[in-house]
């Protein structure tokens, strides 16, 4: 073998080593945070981070490629990008182990750091990060060892053929599968939380909300009031926080005479409302998904803020969730005539833990961001100048009503229409104007006159309608485009706008190919 292919396959050897060391520190690191504290593994800390870093139009993109796949995303890059640095540190492994060494500790003492400041300062936090560093360097040396072995051997033409070799690989492997191994053992060995039933059991409605009306029977057709495990998951929580039903309270404090807090029993004792409701996500692009309507069951907000008489000058309130994370709704948002809630349920179910359990804040007409903190901790009343949001600080606006909109279900946008029995094609899908109510909704086919829709029976001014059109279309390409207007004839802005900074608009346009 040539010198330089040598040393070729010696930095190659290296960085593989080294990789397999960093990896299997980082599997044994995840299994040690998901027995003492999901909350501090390493990865999903440096997410969270990566998450906070990343300017907003990133992040649009992100969720606008891969909507909720933006997770699993998140982290396949922050283990890869990992694993690439340690490679290119550990391809001089064979000179010298010094560098390696010191880039695992140092990816240890930044998932210390991290879940110090962000998880809890507690030594909770330093277990992950030691077991990384430990871990990691011990795999490191064992590795090294019998890779500066097999490198003697293959330069002694009196050894017989690659035993030490075999050895690396056969330990390689083995370290590897069990770094890959570690986290999913972790994953099936964390503790579920425990709750207590009665504690959490959410009690019957005060007031109930009416009967949902039967919804438009169209194929295709998004139902109207959306099944609680398909609404979408938006949030920066790379682990779903958890809670404990005995030690959880609610804070109201802030700019307010009576601050106070009070348990989830003392919550669930309080009269509750039902009101059916649309939620949507700032980020969702024109005639995108990330939006739902449902049935939430909660604590009126103003119920909760008398108690606690806000004082003259107050304009917001900053919730804040578990997690950190804070949204700031008007104050008037919250104690006019609105049901703003705090949720204890969906659909009839306590709130799943994905969906904000035990609490969360929902204010109708205002985009999640701005008044639908999950995991609620804290409700602190004070001011836009003084306390400023967790997106805000990343350039969305300060506040956020839901624009008018309307979304086309079907047909689908790029796909062949097939007239139905009566020789026509059924355009149909959902608008919403939250707060304001829908009014109308229009089709227009290429560029033709303007078509009213059918629409659903009204809900309430808070919940989408659907709407559906029967067109007789010529065979061939078309362009559809619907639009909606809000209860007093305000139709929505034709010009088109992305989601940042205070949410998308313009028309849904599909094109479709109509069958002969
Ligand atoms: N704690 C917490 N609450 C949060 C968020 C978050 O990141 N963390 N995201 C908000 C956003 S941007 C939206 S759109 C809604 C989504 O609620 P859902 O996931 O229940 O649909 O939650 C809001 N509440
Ligand atoms: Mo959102």
């Amino acid at each position: 073998m040539s010198t330089s292919s040598q040393a070729r396959g010696a930095r190659v050897a290296g960085a593989l080593t080294t990789a397999v060391a960093a990896g299997l520190g980082l599997g044994l690191a995840e299994l040690a945070a998901a027995l003492v504290q999901p909350r501090t593994s390493p990865v999903s800390l440096v997410g969270a981070v990566t998450i906070d870093l990343t300017p907003p139009p990133v992040k649009d993109l992100v969720i606008g490629l891969l909507g909720t796949a933006d997770k699993p995303f998140l982290i396949g890059c922050v283990l890869a990008g990992t694993l690439a640095i340690t490679a290119l540190i550990g391809s001089g492994l064979a000179r010298t182990a010094r560098w390696a060494t010191i880039w695992i500790a140092a990816v240890g003492a930044i998932a210390i750091l991290a879940a110090l400041l962000r998880v809890a300062v507690a030594p909770s936090s330093l277990v992950a990060g030691l077991v990384l560093a430990a871990g990691g360097i011990g795999a490191l040396r064992l590795l090294r060892a019998q890779l500066l072995r097999a490198q003697e051997e293959q330069a002694d033409p009196a050894a017989i053929g690659g035993a030490s070799r075999r050895r690396l690989l056969a330990t390689g492997a083995g370290l590897g599968a069990l770094g890959a191994l570690a986290p999913l053992l972790g994953r099936a060995l964390r503790p579920a939380p425990q709750v207590t039933p009665e504690l959490v059991a959410v009690p019957e409605p005060e007031v109930q909300a009416p009967e949902l009306p039967e919804g438009l029977d169209v194929e295709g057709i998004s139902p109207l009031r959306t099944p609680a495990d398909e609404l979408y998951r938006i949030d920066t929580a790379l682990v779903v926080p958890g809670y404990d039903p005995e030690t959880w309270r609610l804070r109201i404090e802030g700019m307010v005479e009576n601050p106070y807090e009070i348990t989830l029993p003392e919550l669930m004792a309080m009269p509750m409302v039902e009101h059916d409701a649309t939620m949507l996500c700032v980020s969702n692009p024109v005639g995108g998904d990330l939006i739902g309507s449902v049935r939430f069951q909660g604590v009126r907000v103003r119920d909760l803020l008398a108690r606690a008489v806000p004082l003259r000058g107050a304009d917001q309130v900053l919730s804040t969730s578990v997690d950190g994370f804070t949204a700031g709704t008007p104050l008037e948002a919250l104690t006019d005539d609105r049901e703003a809630l705090i949720a204890v349920a969906i659909n009839g179910e306590p709130l799943s833990p994905e969906h904000g359990a035990p609490a969360r804040l929902f204010t109708p007409g205002l985009y999640g961001y701005v008044g639908a903190t999950k995991w609620l901790t804290t409700l602190s009343v004070g001011t836009y100048a003084e306390q400023v949001a967790y997106w805000t600080t990343r350039g969305w606006s300060a506040k956020g009503p839901v624009k008018t909109s309307a979304r086309i279900d079907t047909p689908r946008g790029n796909g062949r229409a097939e007239p139905g029995a009566d020789g026509r094609v059924a355009v149909a899908g959902v608008a919403w104007a939250v707060h304001r109510g829908v009014g109308a909704v229009q089709v227009q086919v290429d560029d033709g006159p303007w078509i009213d829709a059918e629409l659903s029976e009204d809900v309430n001014a808070d919940y989408w309608r659907q709407w559906v059109v029967r067109l007789e279309l010529a065979p061939g390409e078309h362009v559809l485009a619907a639009r909606a207007a809000d209860a007093s004839g305000e139709l929505q802005s034709a010009e088109v706008a992305p989601p940042a900074p205070n949410g998308s608009q313009g028309y849904h346009r599909i094109s479709v190919d109509v069958r002969g």
